[in-house]
């Protein structure tokens, strides 16, 4: 039987349309299934959750574009150099639980997974004069890290917390696990780690007069 041409255009809107709202409820129920996942005990240890932060960052929650997203090492190293999502990723990882404690007065308790950042710098080759790691974030955002801390204490780049991998929010794709320090210094969505011999750098909350060591 031949059907009429406006027939079909009107079923290939009806499919369309529906797949659209389909793909829409995906995205969500990805973000909640995340949530839903997320362990809250480790070796015994009770966890906080995901949803214990306040999200107050400088521009509000970025969404960072896994595909296109790199990472640079700059400054003072020997070879720069830029990662992407996949190569971090391909470093070998870290477990820790870790509580970031805001300036605000709140505080939450997390298992972090991340890379090493000394891995990563010493890939690039650290230059004899560096002492302060500057972090740089897709929101503009910047903070930093003596050189020394970063190395003696392990100071990872992490990409999950309790087992999922960091909602757009929390600062996917990597967040600066700077154990002992306020959060300020956790830098989110890090986009460049750059190598610095100014021992006084001072990042965005830094230069408007938080402390710059930021330690418990
Ligand atoms: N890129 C970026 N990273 C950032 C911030 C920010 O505004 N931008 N805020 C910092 C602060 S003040 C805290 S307490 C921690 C956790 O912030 P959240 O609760 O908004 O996740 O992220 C830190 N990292
Ligand atoms: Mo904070």
């Amino acid at each position: 039987m031949k059907q009429p041409l406006s027939r079909l255009v009107a079923v290939a809107l009806v499919l369309s349309v529906a797949l659209a709202v389909a793909c829409n409820r995906s995205v969500s129920e990805r973000a909640t299934k995340l949530r839903a996942v997320q362990v809250s005990e480790y070796k015994g240890e009770k966890l906080g959750s995901i949803d214990d932060f306040r999200e107050n960052s400088i521009k509000g929650p970025q969404a960072v574009d896994e595909a296109s997203y790199r990472l640079e090492i700059s400054g003072e190293v020997t070879t720069p150099r830029t990662y992407t999502y996949q190569q971090v990723l391909g470093h070998p990882k870290y477990s820790k639980v870790v509580v970031l404690n805001c300036v605000e007065g709140w505080s939450v308790k997390l298992l972090w997974e991340g890379v090493l950042i000394k891995d990563l710098l010493a890939e690039a080759g650290v230059k004899p004069g560096a002492v302060t790691v500057i972090f740089h974030a897709y929101d503009g955002y910047t903070t930093s890290l003596p050189l020394a801390y970063v190395l003696d204490r392990n100071i990872m780049l992490a990409y999950k917390m309790n087992g999922v991998v960091l909602p757009p929010e929390r600062g996917f794709p990597f967040q600066v696990v700077a154990e002992d320090k306020l959060g300020y210094k956790w830098a989110k969505w890090v986009t460049k780690i750059e190598l610095s011999d100014d021992p006084a750098y001072k990042g965005y909350w830094e230069s408007r007069g938080y402390d710059n060591d930021a330690g418990l």
